[in-house]
């Protein structure tokens, strides 16, 4: 199949949007469609009907008239606003900017969880699309904003919609219910997690792979990354899980932020949270844009700003202090961020040497969910341990006489 042609309506208020305006060519070629030019319409009074004024739209419709284009209006639009614009378009197909994301989540999500919070995310947005639309939907005929996972619901009446929404939640319900016993068991067990949080495209994987040596998707795209994955990292003796999680994006509507919340919180749980920018971009907005959206999550853990990609960087260009410098692909300042990771958690873990005479291993036994070992010596009468345990639990250890 060609690659579908997309050409962007932007509409402005006051002043220019240029990273919106940009970011909207990076989707188009995320969602593995062709870039076709963009309009930018000035926008001093929204019609409730058509978003733009007449006038706009009969010269928009002049200028695209045989051209084979879908129309990315890069805003949302209401159902009504996106049948009519269609209309005065002479047909053409016409998505917005939550649709179009929500495409691309459709195509990255893997994980069976991640699958179903993009369904329901997609049904929640086209149901009341779906009114009085008769066959418009089927009209579309493929590409975007008729992939993924609710692709095949969405030919059947809202009564059926109604219904998968309801199997969905219940289904997200179980998983997420699954999902906070783990939490808790991995909080029992004294697992420590560190999450890789911020903008999209900034890095994050790349970071994790550097970090662990895994091999997670990277991607010159935004989202490349939507369900969140752990690897383990060891520094210095001590274990922790590593998290890469969904990037943000400025104006990520609200409704998609609260689809994703569920997958992020688990991860937002973490002792720690690497806030990743990329340094040779607009890190302020993309570190104020992060820090927004964890607030409206609960969000309380330490963090650590990290900017990346500094190889991209001329030399002599100041960033901000309280940063850890680094390249997750020529591997400069790795070893820093390490340190830094590792020196914010000790904070809340302490190094101890035990002694465990034989007859108390199996007191050892039952408390070794919370411990970190860093070495094990035997002698005649029991294990000598260098170990790393979380400073609330020390009493618990004070019975081990210390070496
Ligand atoms: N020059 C340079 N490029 C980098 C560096 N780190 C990552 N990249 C590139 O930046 C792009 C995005 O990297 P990803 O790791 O996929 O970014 P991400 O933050 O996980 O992105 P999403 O999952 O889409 O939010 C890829 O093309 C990487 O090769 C770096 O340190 N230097
Ligand atoms: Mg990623």
């Amino acid at each position: 199949m060609n690659a579908e042609n997309v050409y962007i309506i932007h509409p402005y208020a006051r002043g220019a949007e240029d990273v919106l305006q940009e970011e909207a060519v990076a989707l188009i070629e995320s969602a593995g469609a062709r870039y076709a030019g963009t309009s930018r319409v000035r926008v001093r009074e929204i019609d409730p009907a058509t978003y733009l004024g007449a006038g706009k739209i009969a010269e928009l419709a002049a200028l695209l008239a045989g051209l084979d284009v879908t129309v990315l209006f890069n805003g949302e639009l209401s159902p009504a606003q996106t049948v009519n614009l269609s209309e005065a378009l002479g047909g053409k197909k016409v998505i917005d900017r939550t649709t179009l994301i929500l495409d691309i989540f459709a195509l990255r999500a893997e994980s069976s969880e991640g699958k179903l919070q993009v369904e329901l995310a997609q049904l929640r947005y086209l149901y009341p699309r779906l009114k009085g639309k008769g066959g418009a939907l089927s009209r579309l005929g493929g590409g975007i904003g008729t992939r993924g996972p609710g692709e095949t619901q969405l030919e059947t009446d809202r009564r059926h919609i109604r219904s998968r929404m309801r199997s969905l939640e219940e289904k997200l319900a179980a998983a997420k219910k699954r999902r906070g016993l783990q939490t808790s068991r991995r909080k029992k067990d004294g697992v420590r997690t560190v999450a890789l949080v911020g903008y999209t495209n900034t890095g994050k994987s790349t970071l994790l792979n550097a970090l662990t040596g895994a091999d997670v998707l990277t991607k010159d795209a935004l989202f490349a990354t939507l369900d969140p994955t752990s690897r383990k990292l060891t520094i210095d003796g001590m274990d922790f899980l590593l998290t890469d999680t969904v990037g943000f994006l400025r104006d990520l509507p609200h409704h998609l932020i609260e689809a994703f919340r569920s997958t992020l919180e688990s991860a937002l749980t973490c002792d720690l949270a690497l806030i990743v920018c990329d340094a040779g971009g607009d890190y302020e907005m993309q570190r104020n844009t992060t820090l927004e959206t964890l607030r409206g999550m609960d969000f309380s853990a330490p963090t650590i700003l990290v900017m990346n990609k500094c190889d991209t960087v001329p030399a002599g260009v100041r960033l901000p202090r309280d940063a850890v410098c680094v390249s997750s692909k020529c591997g400069q300042g790795l070893d820093v961020l390490k340190q830094t990771i590792f020196d914010a958690l000790e904070e809340r873990f302490v190094a101890v040497r035990l002694y465990v005479p034989y007859p108390a291993a199996a007191k050892y036994a039952a408390l070794r969910p919370l411990v970190t070992e860093r070495s094990v010596r035997y002698d005649d009468g029991g294990a000598h341990i260098e170990a790393v345990i979380p400073r609330e639990h020390a009493a618990k250890f004070e019975d081990f006489p210390k070496e």
